[in-house]
């Protein structure tokens, strides 16, 4: 008898192990390919947005990944869970065993867990590494967040010199540039592809929040504390993002919209812009830490 449960209990776990496999593989393949949107939300979306930097691409994998973890191990606790209902309750099992101890048993349910965090604690480290090391920027360009706007500083170095403000577009305004209601906005921070962009990020007032999914970029713009953080693309496009820290009455209608171009259409732009918007003695400020 106790055989035969031990062999059906195996099969059981089989069972569940092909069906978890299965499970996470479409949902890994889902979620990443069929509902993603690039640069913008898409409808219906459940997964991230199409990554389009190193770091990004990274974050989505150990999101995937850890997802995968979760969803194992919440299907291993529910098949316990089952196994128990059936096979000990009342009816099934009338004398409960008394025992209170198992050695072997508690230091598995110890040991297991803390590898598995020290498994997932390894990319993670190496992800956070990537963020906070910045690399040598081929660009910097500054973010200021204010209430309720951002604007955007180009170093006079690299060609710049200049700063202007980037206001979201009315809806009518939206629907004119043929662009995302409460995403688009007036003037767009324009940046090459196939550069290292560092942005430091600050605020004006309030604490804000530098975000921009496509990128796997977050960065808190703190008043009085300068804050960096990088991208790389190759993909040249429209990418979206939102003020990610609470910051008051219109935090919901700051976006920030980042438009990436060839090289040679930034230097284009790089020309008209100075010319557009008015002259500011804009230099990279040092950090006092480096
Ligand atoms: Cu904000």
């Amino acid at each position: 008898m106790a055989r035969r449960c031990v062999q059906g209990e195996e099969t059981i776990m089989i069972r569940w192990r092909n069906g978890a496999a299965a499970l996470a593989t479409l949902t890994a393949g889902f979620v990443s390919e069929a509902f993603a949107g690039t640069g913008q939300p898409s409808p219906w979306q459940l997964g991230m947005q199409t990554p389009v930097t190193e770091s990004a691409i990274f974050l989505n994998n150990m999101h995937d990944g850890v997802n995968i973890v979760i969803a194992l191990i919440s299907l291993f606790v529910l098949a316990l869970l089952i196994i128990v209902i059936f096979r000990f309750n009342e009816k099934a099992n009338p004398v409960p065993s008394k025992t209170t101890h198992h050695t072997g048993l508690e230091i598995a349910w110890t040991l297991i867990p803390a590898l598995i965090l020290v498994g997932i604690s390894i990319p993670s480290f190496r992800l956070l590494k990537m963020q906070i090391e910045l690399p040598k920027a081929d660009i910097t360009v500054k973010a200021v967040g204010h209430q309720w706007y951002w604007s955007y500083e180009y170093p006079q170095d690299q060609g710049g010199g200049f700063g202007y403000d980037s206001y979201m577009l009315d809806p009518e305004g939206a629907k004119k540039a043929n662009q995302p209601n409460l995403l688009a906005v007036d003037n767009e921070l324009v940046l090459p592809a196939g550069k290292t962009v560092v942005v430091q990020v600050v605020g004006q007032d309030v604490i804000h929040n530098f975000a921009i999914p496509s990128f796997g970029v977050r960065m808190d713009a703190v008043p009085g504390r300068l804050n960096q953080t990088w991208f790389k693309t190759d993909v040249e496009g429209l990418y979206y993002g939102q003020c990610s820290r609470l910051c008051g009455a219109n935090h919901a209608f700051m976006p920030i919209a980042v438009r990436i171009v060839s090289p040679e259409k930034y230097a284009a732009w790089l020309v008209d812009a100075k010319k557009k918007y008015a002259e500011i003695d804009a230099k990279p400020v040092q950090v006092a830490a480096e």
